[in-house]
């Protein structure tokens, strides 16, 4: 593969031909994945388009409502899950949504149905908005068990069971990180294109990282292992140096860095928050709800 720098000017690989590329080692693959997937790609360029004018366009501040969690939904939160919902239902491939930021699940109604469920946080970081620090959307995709019949266990299965993941960065520059379930691949978005190029591939972290990611905030919460594995990060005791403490407050960041460094990343369970911080679906508060 020609490496220099003209090739990279004319044989872009934009994630759409990434996707479809891999989609061609599946011959029974209908384009399905790569429609739904396509319609997350442009959801994103939409978003990362409004936090980039956010400060300019007065969509930061609060839009006087509050998510399931009792958080202040900034004007960016609504904004962003209405765009994400309405582009993953538009992309008819998709059964059931749900989002952080609704206290119910989106049952798409049989016309529009597909055979995907998309979890996800439209976008994660919230308490960052305001100050134009990094934020994401992270999301997860789901095959539905039965497209005539999706219910609530199709968006409950274990992490282990899912098609693809990934995230965007709406940082210094947006960075949309795929894994369909063999390697880690990252594209970067060239505005002059509004397309993203492959600049990222085959990510593996460090083997080895200097930095430690976690709220020393809530150091007096923590449990003593994870107070124990703290101090040695800072106080090593076997003649390493001690590693830099980097936390930018915003979990997509945070992730992309360590993936990138190395390091860790971590949000510990603590007797503030006994199930962590970093929400996962509850059973208990995911409920079904008719597509508008
Ligand atoms: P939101 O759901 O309010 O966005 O909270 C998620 C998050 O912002 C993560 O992105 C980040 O890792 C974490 O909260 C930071 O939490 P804290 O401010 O307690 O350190």
């Amino acid at each position: 593969m020609d490496h220099s720098a003209d090739a990279h000017r004319t044989d872009l690989m934009t994630i759409t031909r990434f996707v479809l590329n891999e989609q061609s080692k599946h011959p029974e693959s209908r384009g399905d994945f790569t429609i739904l997937l396509s319609h997350i790609v442009l959801a994103c360029k939409f978003v990362c388009s409004s936090v980039n004018k956010a400060g300019l366009a007065k969509l930061i501040g609060l839009a006087g409502e509050t998510n399931v969690q009792g958080e202040e939904q900034k004007k960016l939160d609504v904004l962003s899950n209405e765009v994400f919902i309405k582009a993953l239902i538009s992309s008819g491939r998709t059964s059931i949504l749900v989002s952080e930021e609704d206290e119910e699940a989106t049952f798409v109604e049989p016309s529009l149905r597909g055979k995907y469920c998309v979890v996800f946080d439209p976008l994660d970081g919230s308490s960052n908005i305001d100050c134009g620090v990094s934020i994401g959307t992270i999301f997860g995709i789901y095959m539905v068990n039965d497209v005539n019949e999706p219910t609530l266990e199709d968006v409950l299965q274990p992490g282990k069971n899912m098609l693809a993941a990934g995230y965007c960065m709406y940082g210094s520059s947006c960075t949309f990180v795929l894994t369909t379930g063999s390697g880690v691949n990252g594209f970067t978005l060239d505005p002059s294109l509004g397309e993203f190029i492959l600049t990222h591939p085959d990510i593996k972290i460090p083997k080895k990282g200097k930095i430690y990611s976690v709220n020393e905030g809530n150091a007096k919460n923590w449990d003593g292992p994870t107070a124990f594995y703290v101090e040695r990060c800072k106080f090593p005791k076997d003649g390493s140096s001690p590693k830099s403490l980097r936390y930018i407050g915003s979990m997509v960041a945070d992730v992309h860095r360590t993936l990138l460094y190395g390091g860790i990343f971590l949000y510990p369970a603590d007797k503030k928050s006994p199930n962590g911080k970093l929400r996962q679906t509850k059973k208990k508060k995911t409920k079904m709800k008719k597509e508008p």
